[in-house]
């Protein structure tokens, strides 16, 4: 599958010192979108504000009666089936917040040149689908299975590689008894929009948004660990560029504030008026429930502990939390540190790595606060 067009790099490419977002970066901007960060007030992110990451074309999918996903390898009964036969397992729905692996990556030096997110790679949705683990029982996962090989019908070039988009899991989380992935055809209540999967797609609770594979086709068990470009290529944590690098896994911890106040058009920085606010936001973390959320309003000298909203029901999804601020006139840099119950927190200072991948650095969001009577 994988064909080599030139020589790949295991790493994308670093920006210089002082060089902007450039022309390749602004048109991955535009095609793939964040979450307006003031939609982070909505327990699951309306249709269309859930943030959107595709590497390369949305397939065309008209309609799903020539849409066949198949599972095979080392399985003792390979299954072929079209979307309307996923009906027929019981269905169930999981509030999952997805975040892609690259979010932050813009605001780090030096900038890796890729899909330049600030903080807004993430969403919540209510997924509706099959658990992966019943159709893997009906085909038999045979002996010796490593990993689970999912393809997307996607295909591109990406550092001279021609590929389908795939990626993998370990038998073990694909299957194991803990298991919350899901095989997905619903969002919110509806189809899976063309540009979250239509027809199907991989839901992988707790996991980094490249794990879901979208326009889900194929599913195939291997007996070996699997080598693709987006498993042993991209997404690993690397720091020189021989390294082979850890692979991305689970989301890190992370604390967002809905943005206060009102903004400024072109800076978007935001403006409030003196008195007392509350300031709200959401966390989450894909290893452990978060539990723990601290506010500066200093830009980081002194903390205070918000108000944590107990995780509840919905343990795959963000969180609110809620800090009481009295806001005085003049300039102020206002930060969140989620922490979960494994101790996971964020750091204040850039956890840096060439893709900028899994980078939870703590978000600063500058504030002016105007006089009594502006
Ligand atoms: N087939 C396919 N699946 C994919 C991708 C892709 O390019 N092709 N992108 C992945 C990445 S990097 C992310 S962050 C999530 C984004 O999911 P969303 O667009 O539904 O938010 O999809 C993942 N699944
Ligand atoms: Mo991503």
């Amino acid at each position: 599958m994988d064909r080599r067009l030139c020589d790949v790099s295991a790493s994308a490419r670093l920006a210089g010192p002082d060089e902007g977002i450039g022309r390749d970066e602004l048109a991955l901007a535009t095609r793939n979108h964040g979450l307006p960060l003031e939609a982070l007030r909505y327990d699951v992110t309306p249709p269309g504000l859930h943030y959107v990451l595709t590497h390369y074309d949305i397939p065309y999918v008209p309609g799903d009666e020539s849409w066949e996903l198949t599972i095979g390898g080392r399985v003792r009964r390979p299954m072929s089936f079209e979307p309307a036969d996923l009906r027929a397992y019981p269905a169930v729905t999981l509030r999952v917040t997805l975040e892609c692996a690259g979010n932050g990556r813009a605001l780090l030096t030096p900038r890796p040149v890729s899909q330049p997110w600030l903080v807004e790679a993430v969403g919540t949705a209510e997924w509706t689908g099959v658990p992966l683990r019943l159709l893997l029982a009906d085909a038999g996962v045979e002996d010796g299975a490593v990993d689970v090989v999912f393809t997307g019908a996607d295909h591109g070039v990406e550092r001279g590689v021609e590929q389908d988009y795939q990626r993998a899991l370990p038998v073990d989380v694909a299957v194991g008894e803990e298991s919350d992935v899901l095989v997905a055809y619903g969002m919110n209540g509806a189809p899976l929009p063309p540009q979250h999967g239509l027809p199907l797609r991989l839901v992988v609770p707790g996991w980094y948004g490249m794990a879901h594979v979208k326009w889900l086709r194929d599913i195939t068990v291997t007996d070996r660990p699997f080598t693709g470009f987006q498993q042993s290529v991209a997404y690993r944590l690397r720091r020189h560029p021989e390294e082979e690098g850890e692979p991305v896994t689970r989301i890190a911890p992370r604390a967002l504030l809905v943005p206060p106040g009102f903004p400024d058009f072109m800076s978007r920085a935001r403006v409030v008026r003196p008195g007392t606010l509350t300031l709200e936001g959401r966390a989450w973390s894909g290893r452990a429930p978060v539990t723990r959320v601290e506010v500066s309003t200093d830009g980081g000298l002194g903390w205070g502990e918000a108000e944590v909203e107990p995780a509840g029901t919905h343990r795959w999804a963000w969180g609110r939390w809620r800090f009481a601020w009295a806001a005085t006139p003049g300039d102020h840099v206002l930060t969140a540190r989620a922490t979960d119950a494994e101790g996971h927190t964020q750091p204040l200072e850039q956890p840096w790595n060439r893709g900028g991948f899994a980078n939870n650095l703590v978000q600063r969001v500058p504030v002016v606060c105007l006089e009594p009577d502006d």
